[in-house]
């Protein structure tokens, strides 16, 4: 339990605090500029005063502190990857993930369910097994399970034949949880700031200074400013923020959307995905159910909510829970997501020297926030590239040396 809680708790007549210290004014110069107020670039700024004692940071915002994907996805953390690059770099997330209310002294309302990925095809069941393996092989918890174990796990999912694609097996792992995603931002903002961290919202970076290949300036809506170092964390804009400074990454964006039920009593303990169905549920702390689908077919900068989403995922939501037909959806929304052709993200050095990336997190970066904070910190403060994160270079692409992920991710493509 986080210490202020209990303090909170025992306290007759708790002081209010204020969340996060006024945005300041711009200084003229910052040893690192980080672009992007979502999980990434707090926990980065985080990590960087924290691990390495570099504070004179900026985090330059252009709208609301963790708006972006960061309030938008379904918060799903586990580290159920297919390859061992993968499953290397998420599960050290997941561990991080495990503490992080008490590091952060913040409630992240971190919750252990235990993740279902069903197996309705023959090649379903094949590909778990071989997730199961590679997870098993590298000391992470998975295994390939079968309806009667299902059925203990999840008694209210329909595992009779009379439905179109009957459940075969599943990918079970116990480790699967959700957390609250403003908290976590929230939490790394907080903790930066104490360090000295200069939190700024409403300010839009519209351009870079860059000379002779190296990036020594920063032009934002505010003013410009001269940095030491830059990192990118813009997720959803991140082709876009990457052609300010003159370089091409290999990402489209893609609109992904979700939506919640009204709350309900609590029934659903694990966090249940289909991906023949192409669709995933799981039930909040609040108990509203929180749902998704395939992502669009096309790439659009938009975040509009359509009817046919939300068509498609009740008719297969229907398949695996028939009695949820009552329940009536509270809201819906969308974020831009960032898809790389590997399903795997893009950290390090970038053509620009001094000029960092963390993006290519398309519908999967939200487990990823205090690992890729964390080693992305690491390598900002001391020019190397970790070994767990150097998989996911940007060179990769040009040596062609993908980490193929498809095949884990949860979402429909
Ligand atoms: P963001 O939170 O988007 O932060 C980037 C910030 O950069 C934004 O606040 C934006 O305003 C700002 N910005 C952009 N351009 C500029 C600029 N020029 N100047 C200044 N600021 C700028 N992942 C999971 O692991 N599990 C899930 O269950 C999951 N579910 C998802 C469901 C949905 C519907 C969606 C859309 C995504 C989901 N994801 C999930 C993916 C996850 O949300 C993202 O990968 C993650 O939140 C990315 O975090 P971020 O901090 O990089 O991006
Ligand atoms: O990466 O686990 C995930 C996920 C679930 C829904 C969207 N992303």
């Amino acid at each position: 339990m986080p210490l202020s809680l209990l303090k909170y708790g025992l306290t007759k007549q708790p002081k209010l605090q204020r969340h996060f210290p006024p945005t300041p004014e711009l200084k003229n110069s910052y040893d690192v500029v980080i672009v992007g107020g979502g999980g990434h670039g707090l926990a980065a700024a985080y990590y960087l005063a924290k691990n390495w004692g570099i504070t004179n940071v900026a985090v330059l915002e252009k709208s609301y502190l963790a708006g972006g994907n960061t309030a938008r996805n379904t918060t799903i953390v586990r580290s159920n990857y297919l390859t061992p690059e993968g499953v290397q770099f998420y599960d050290e997330s997941v561990k991080l993930f495990q503490n992080l209310s008490n590091e952060l002294d913040y409630n992240i309302l971190y919750s252990e369910r235990g993740h279902l990925t069903l197996a309705h095809t023959d090649a379903a069941v094949r590909t778990a097994r071989w997730r199961a393996e590679v997870n098993k092989h590298l000391g992470v918890d998975s295994e390939l399970i079968y309806p009667d174990e299902i059925a203990r796990l999840c008694p209210q999912l329909n595992l009779g034949d009379d439905v179109r694609y009957p459940i075969l097996g599943a990918l079970y792992h116990p480790p699967g949880a959700l957390a609250r995603h403003d908290g976590v931002a929230w939490g790394y903002a907080r903790r930066a700031a104490e360090y000295g961290v200069e939190i700024h919202t409403q300010t839009e970076v519209t351009g870079f200074d860059i000379e002779k290949g190296k990036v020594v300036g920063v032009k934002t809506n505010r003013g410009n400013i001269q940095c030491g170092k830059v990192l990118q964390a813009v997720a959803g804009m991140s082709s876009e923020v990457a052609r300010m400074a003159d370089f091409k990454l290999p990402i489209k964006t893609i609109p992904l959307q979700a939506c919640v039920s009204e709350a309900v009593k609590p029934f659903l303990d694990p966090i249940i995905v289909s991906g023949s169905l192409h669709v995933y549920v799981s039930q909040s702390s609040r108990g509203e159910l929180v749902m998704g689908a395939s992502a669009e077919a096309y790439p659009l900068y938009s975040t509009r909510s359509t009817l046919e989403f939300k068509e498609e995922l009740m008719m297969h939501l229907l398949e695996m829970f028939p009695f949820v037909g009552k329940l009536r959806v509270l809201r819906q929304w969308a974020g831009m997501t960032d898809m790389t052709p590997d399903f795997s993200p893009v950290m390090g050095l970038t053509p620009i020297e001094n000029y960092y990336i963390d993006a290519g997190w398309g519908t999967w970066g939200f487990k990823a926030t205090p690992v890729c904070g964390k080693r992305m910190a690491e390598t900002i403060a001391t020019g190397k590239i970790p070994d767990l994160i150097k998989p996911f270079e940007l060179e990769r692409f040009y040596r062609n040396e993908q980490v193929g992920e498809r095949g884990a991710a949860s979402v429909g493509h």
